[in-house]
């Protein structure tokens, strides 16, 4: 199960998308927010960090990342940020974000990551 931390810290799963890693099904729950050691950042009213989370193998190691989205991220403007996975699961060591300036784009209000397609 992939879950992330609400500002309050107070524990709110997402969906279940599939497990990373070797793991599987039946793993204890993970948990990350901008505060969490390792993952930039940090936690801000109306960030909505995760309100968007998807997994995905973005570099063909056969193992999905965790792509987590956060479309209030500094006053509305948006980021993502990606954790990688390793061999026993997913790591906030190694994470790191990136908005619409990385890509060129629009950067104010832009709301980036509000929308993640599969
Ligand atoms: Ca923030
Ligand atoms: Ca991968």
């Amino acid at each position: 199960m992939i879950c992330h931390r609400s500002l309050t810290d107070r524990p709110r799963p997402t969906t279940t998308p599939a497990p990373s890693g070797t793991q599987g099904p039946g793993t204890a729950p993970q948990w990350w927010s901008q505060n969490s050691p390792h993952v930039p950042g940090t936690a801000e009213a109306d960030d909505a960090w995760g309100a968007q989370v998807r997994l995905a193998d973005t570099d063909g190691d056969g193992r999905a990342e965790l792509i987590a989205a956060a479309p209030g991220e500094n006053a509305g403007d948006g980021a993502l940020w990606l954790l990688p996975a390793s061999r026993t699961g997913l790591l906030a060591d190694g994470s790191w974000s990136y908005g619409a300036a990385s890509l060129g784009a629009p950067v104010h209000g832009a709301r980036f990551g509000a929308v993640l397609d599969e």
